[in-house]
């Protein structure tokens, strides 16, 4: 730069002189410089710069074609510096044109991709979470079948047992079970001798060895007694090991039970009341005819017992007949859909029961369970002494709260003796 100052500076001096020299109307060749008082004694004259410039003219003349190459030379490299630059403009203004469009649009659809792989890993992330989820539901699940195969497994290696447990002993009635070896109450197959085939029943098995077939069974009012012919006549209700339950054995059952031996039996009819007192009637002979006579009961005489001989009727106080007409001793069997009974109505059906009706009865076990055991009138469906009755212990409006009618062969009873009978009856309270 310091050069190029220089090279102007000269330029600038050796213009004035060449102007000066222009202006000038000299020969130096031709004319002789002539002092002028116009420049001073002391400094240059005319003639003397005329004699400087011709002796320096040459040097100075080669040295301005040096300088204007110098200088066309520079000019041609700026110039060549300014086109550069020119084309690093336009250049930069078509790469900041373009950008926008397309680099701005490629980075933009760069982004959408972008979003797009993140909400997709996103819904991926979130299904792999749910399938895991799911994984582990059916691991647990899968486990707790594993489980239970075991468990059953094991089970399945165990005995099968009946939830209900049945003796194995059987007979032809419970003494014959007890005979037998059965020591204990519960449930035990019998086959009466003309039974088609053996049944279930509940054998009452006590401390001197007899064996009670139980017929029928209240104890707390779970079982409706209100039921047809039918039902009668096959059983129904429950048997239950422990005697927890309420049934009536079957018609069926009890006249094959009763018929079959030339050793008669004995009924006998156990209560308590619902102030817990227990009594007890025995009835010598007892037997139920075939269906054909519509199960008749029939016994030979009242063989004891603390309750009275309700079974032979009861003096109501109202009529003369009324013992007469509410005796059971050969009475067939009446349900509410069959009228065996003495009476123009239907005893059953007014009283809802199925029992050995006369006109109509002063013992009546299969009646209305009623709690508490007082009832009325108002509490009945016909206005008819329907409950749980004994007449010659209770009234007939007091319906008793636990019965049991079972039936024994009478040498069993005159074995032991009535006294160790009464005894027997003593534990049921006990039960
Ligand atoms: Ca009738």
């Amino acid at each position: 730069m310091a050069s190029l100052t220089h090279v102007v500076a000269s330029i600038l001096l050796l213009s004035t002189l060449t102007s000066a020299q222009m202006r000038g109307d000299y020969s130096p060749s031709q004319d002789v410089c002539k002092q002028s008082d116009e420049f001073g004694t002391y400094c240059p004259t005319t003639c003397g710069v005329a004699d400087y410039l011709q002796r320096y003219k040459p040097d100075m003349d080669r040295q301005l074609d040096e300088m204007e190459h110098d200088l066309e030379e520079m000019a041609n490299l700026t110039r060549g510096a300014h086109d550069k630059v020119v084309y690093l403009k336009d250049s930069e203004t078509q790469a900041q044109k373009q950008a926008p469009d397309v680099y701005i649009k490629k980075s933009s659809s760069m982004l959408d991709d972008v979003l797009r792989f993140e909400k997709s890993i996103l819904a991926q992330e979130d299904q792999i979470y749910q399938l895991q989820s799911m994984l582990q539901a059916n691991e647990k699940r899968i486990t707790d079948l594993k489980q239970m195969s075991l468990q059953l497994d094991q089970l399945c290696k165990e005995p099968c047992k009946d939830t209900v447990e049945i003796q194995t002993v059987t007979g032809k009635d419970c003494q014959d079970v007890a005979n037998k070896g059965g020591k204990v109450s519960g449930l035990y197959y019998v086959k009466p001798a003309r039974a088609p085939e053996a049944f279930l029943v509940y054998c009452e098995i006590d401390s001197f060895g007899r064996g009670w077939t139980v017929l029928q069974r209240r104890r707390d009012g779970s079982v409706d007694f209100n039921k047809k012919w039918i039902q009668y006549k096959e059983g129904f209700g429950y048997l239950s090991p422990d005697d927890r339950t309420e049934f009536w054995l079957g018609n069926e059952k009890i006249h094959l039970l009763s018929v079959q031996s030339n050793v008669p039996y004995v009924l006998r009819i156990e209560m308590v009341d619902w102030e817990g007192n227990k009594k007890y009637a025995d009835y010598h002979t007892f037997k139920l005819g075939p269906e054909v006579d519509a199960y008749r009961l029939t016994y030979a005489y009242y063989f004891g017992g603390d309750a009275g001989d309700a079974f032979d009727g009861y003096d109501f106080g109202e009529d003369p007949s009324d013992k007469f007409y509410t005796s059971h001793n050969g009475m067939q069997f009446s349900t509410p859909d069959k009228d065996n009974d003495k009476f123009g109505e239907h005893c059953a059906l007014q009283e809802g029961s199925g029992w050995w009706m006369n006109r109509c009865h002063a013992a009546h076990l299969n009646g209305k369970y009623f709690q508490g055991g007082k009832y009325t009138e108002k509490d009945t469906e016909h206005g008819y002494d329907n409950g749980i009755i004994w007449a010659t212990w209770h009234s007939r409006w007091y319906s008793l709260k636990e019965t049991t009618m079972k039936i024994i062969p009478m040498n069993r009873i005159t074995a032991g003796g009535q006294e160790s009978g009464a005894k027997q009856f003593g534990g049921l309270g006990d039960i």
